[in-house]
């Protein structure tokens, strides 16, 4: 089992304010840069859509990194540019998770956009969703799935599906995970308004 690096998720958390504060300023500027993207009706489209479809839609979606080859880390806030063919940017992680995040909520589930340190390896860090129903946690990452009765067996099992056994990028095993709430679950009329 996993320990859970407090030091780690500290600074996590630290970076989850700055973040939060920077985002909006940077989506801004990345979106009007953008004129003419096709708009899409997220609710009316993709939330009726089963967990499966839903998937299979956005999977077959490619990555693509953030600007500066993922230096100028943000989220696009309007799903619209996830959904528009010739995005030159900004299709990584946690707009894959923005997605699995904004379908959960608008299907009454409980969800939170997670950032994930293995050790203190932030070349590695990476952010899923995370949805509560039913007291059973899920992690949604990409096409991949993972439950549990808590966040840190959620987080264990996550650690030992995809770092345990392998290496970090300063050559050492991967011990420990952290992990801070990078999206609180938001109620949908506050999503709404940035969907229009
Ligand atoms: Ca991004």
């Amino acid at each position: 089992m996993a320990n859970r690096n407090f030091l780690g998720s500290l600074i996590t958390k630290l970076y989850i304010v700055f973040r939060g504060e920077w985002n909006p300023i940077i989506n801004k500027f990345f979106e009007s840069r953008f004129l003419g993207v096709p708009k899409i009706d997220f609710e009316r489209d993709m939330v009726p859509l089963s967990k499966d479809e839903f998937k299979k839609k956005i999977t077959e979606y490619q990555y693509v990194s953030d600007p500066g080859k993922g230096f100028v880390d943000f989220t696009f806030l309007d799903p619209k540019f996830f959904f528009w063919d010739v995005l030159p940017y900004g299709r990584d992680c946690d707009d894959f998770s923005y997605m699995w995040y904004l379908w959960a909520r608008f299907n009454e589930a409980i969800a939170y956009q997670y950032i994930v340190i293995p050790n203190f390896d932030v070349k590695n860090s990476h952010v899923v969703t995370v949805t509560k129903v039913g007291g059973v946690y899920t992690i949604y990452d990409y096409h991949k799935e993972y439950e549990a009765r808590s966040i840190s067996d959620l987080m264990s099992i996550y650690f030992d599906d995809n770092y345990k056994g392998k290496k970090s990028s300063k050559d050492k095993e991967y011990t420990s995970i952290s992990y801070a709430r990078l999206r609180q679950s938001e109620d949908l009329d506050t999503i709404r308004e940035r969907l229009v």
